[in-house]
């Protein structure tokens, strides 16, 4: 699947968000137009008891004036027909965060050490995404292991993206907060 096609895209089979659940580290990330978060980026997702996932997240971000600052993210995700793809509402535990409602599809994971995650928030006429986002998540903060990076490149490839990635550093900005 390499015609850029959104509606083509294809995500992971038999997604099962239980192994999906616990701390993600973001080591790599295709910006949207007007970029938030920018690096220490870690998730982490959490089945409620009524089987409905959600996520907290933080991440450094720069707001308004320049002022910098470690975000504090919610997230609840509603199901679709296809288990692997969401709808993602988020906000900021402070009112002045960036809130939104994105697709949010999981494109492929092994579940123990590597995740790629996929939205497009912009479909151009001819079904080509116009504004995507893209986060690679390893479960280790040093980032993907040697045995995961050729499949990662893979599905970058497949979803149009490569080369449009940029590394994400985790230096300890959000460990405090
Ligand atoms: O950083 O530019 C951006 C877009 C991402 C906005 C969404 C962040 C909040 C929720 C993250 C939950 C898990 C991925």
């Amino acid at each position: 699947a390499q015609d850029c096609q959104v509606s083509s895209v294809q995500v992971m089979q038999n997604f099962d968000k239980t192994r999906y659940t616990g701390i993600w580290y973001a080591v790599a990330k295709k910006d949207p137009e007007g970029l938030f978060l920018i690096d220490n980026i870690v998730a982490e997702f959490t089945i409620a008891e009524d089987g409905s996932m959600t996520a907290t997240a933080k991440g450094r971000v720069i707001i308004l004036n320049n002022w910098e600052m470690c975000a504090d993210m919610l997230a609840t995700f509603e199901v679709t027909p296809d288990p692997a793809k969401f709808r993602m509402k988020y906000w900021g535990a402070a009112s002045y965060l960036q809130t939104g409602n994105d697709d949010h599809w999981v494109i492929d994971t092994d579940y123990d050490n590597y995740a790629i995650h996929y939205s497009c928030r912009l479909v151009d006429s001819d079904g080509t995404c116009l504004d995507a986002y893209s986060f690679i998540f390893s479960r280790h903060p040093t980032g993907l292991r040697p045995e995961d990076q050729r499949n990662v490149v893979q599905k970058k490839t497949d979803l149009c993206l490569l080369g449009k990635y940029r590394r994400v550093s985790h230096t300890g900005f959000c460990d405090s907060s």
